[in-house]
């Protein structure tokens, strides 16, 4: 038996040393899932920035940023006519005290304009203590989520000194953790009781083979029977007058209330930028080469504003290729997204006032892979997108430009 048992054991703990060694691939959760033409060419984050990283429960953090809604928005994805900001989190680590979108408080959905580039801002209280990797994200409606970028964030403290109070419009300071919970408790319970024993009612019974057997001999008559009726009409009649008289007594205790609000939030992007019509871009043809993990843009570069530009940065995806050439273009991650300085463009000559010019540039680097944006050329839409970032060689001001061009992938 002893000799049966030991291959088995070092074979068990030979499987659970392998998920062991899997495990950091289990840490990411889902930021990778969705197609890569939707994460490039829908929501373009930007300037993503944690207030602070590290901070104890009943603490504030707040995460703002800026996004641009891809033109080239995929013909495959709804419009984005109904759009929320949220925050990914596992779980309930905080809540969610504020949100602004270019100044403005925002509570509901938006419909987003393509084109557009929005600032937003999101306040959040730490509740539960822990190391979480937590995304500010969008979700579409009838598409799904695009993920913002993700940082840890770091809250210390004791779980239980979490405070959660807010003051009514009538003054009264209530503690949002418990408010109510005994009444949904007790209204779940009463709805599922009232459920259970009606189902009981008619299963306790023989069920199908014998009524059916009784159907066929023309008995339909028996299979119910008068105390049927009369629960069944006094449920009919009791639920109803239930309801509304609770309604009444709850309208009765509490009668200034503000709705759950279900509209729409009207908010227009940002006044166009100011570089718009002053540096364009548009891109002519890009080629990924599989085997360098290289993007290829052709641009062509038109340059309006009153000094040279050059680029600094490529963003797609929440990956920052940085061209290691410009230090005006090195900044501050978006939480941890990726940034690289594989940046290489052909012509290191400053695109001069008034000049048109076309030019390549290669974005390389394995986060083509690791990201699985290059995924991009298996897809039925093999269309790339990014945000372009150009500077100005004598202000450092930056332009932004978001570029677009189908994807033709190169094996050799
Ligand atoms: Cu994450």
């Amino acid at each position: 038996m002893k000799t049966l048992i030991k291959p088995w054991l070092i074979a068990m703990l030979w499987i659970g040393a392998l998920f062991v060694l899997e495990m950091p691939a289990a840490l990411a959760h889902g930021e990778k899932a969705l197609e890569p033409f939707i994460r490039m060419r829908t929501i373009q984050w930007y300037d993503v920035q944690w207030s602070t990283q590290k901070f104890n429960v009943n603490e504030e953090v707040s995460v703002s940023g800026k996004f641009h809604v891809a033109e080239d928005w995929p013909v495959s994805v709804p419009k984005p006519e109904a759009t929320f900001l949220n925050i990914s989190t596992p779980g309930p680590v905080l809540i969610r005290t504020e949100r602004y979108l270019n100044g403005k408080p925002w509570t509901n959905s938006v419909a987003l304009q393509p084109g557009g580039d929005y600032e937003f801002k999101v306040v959040l209280k730490g509740r539960l203590p822990g190391r979480y990797h937590i995304h500010p994200f969008f979700n579409l409606k009838d598409a799904g989520q695009v993920m913002g970028p993700g940082a840890w964030l770091e809250i210390g403290g004791e779980a239980a000194d979490f405070n959660n109070t807010v003051k009514t419009i009538h003054g009264e300071i209530i503690d949002m953790e418990s408010f109510g919970f005994g009444n949904g408790v007790f209204w779940h319970l009463f709805w599922g009781v009232l459920a259970t024993a009606w189902l009981l009612w008619w299963v306790r019974r023989p069920l199908f083979i014998s009524r059916y057997r009784m159907l066929e001999a023309g008995l339909e008559h028996e299979l119910i029977t008068t105390n049927d009726k009369l629960i069944a009409k006094a449920v009919l009649v009791g639920v109803p007058v239930l309801v509304l008289a609770f309604n009444a007594m709850e309208i009765n205790r509490y009668p200034d209330t503000i709705p759950l609000q279900a509209g729409l939030d009207q908010i227009l992007p940002l006044p166009a930028q100011v570089n718009a019509g002053t540096v364009n871009v548009d891109a002519l043809k890009a080629e990924y080469n599989v085997a360098q993990r290289a993007m290829v843009l052709q641009i062509k570069i038109d340059n309006r504003s009153q000094s040279a530009v050059r680029i600094g940065e490529f963003s797609t995806g929440n990956v920052h290729f940085i061209n290691p050439e410009l230090p005006a273009a090195r900044h501050k991650p978006d939480g941890d997204a990726i940034t690289t300085a594989g940046l290489n463009i052909d012509d290191k000559q400053s695109v001069q006032p008034g000049e048109q010019r076309v030019l390549t540039f290669v974005a390389h680097d394995a986060a083509w892979e690791s990201e699985k944006l290059d995924g991009l050329i298996r897809d039925a839409d093999s269309r790339i997108g990014g945000l372009l970032f150009l500077y100005d060689d004598l202000l450092g001001k930056r332009y932004i430009s978001s570029i677009s061009a189908a994807v033709i992938p190169k094996f050799s």
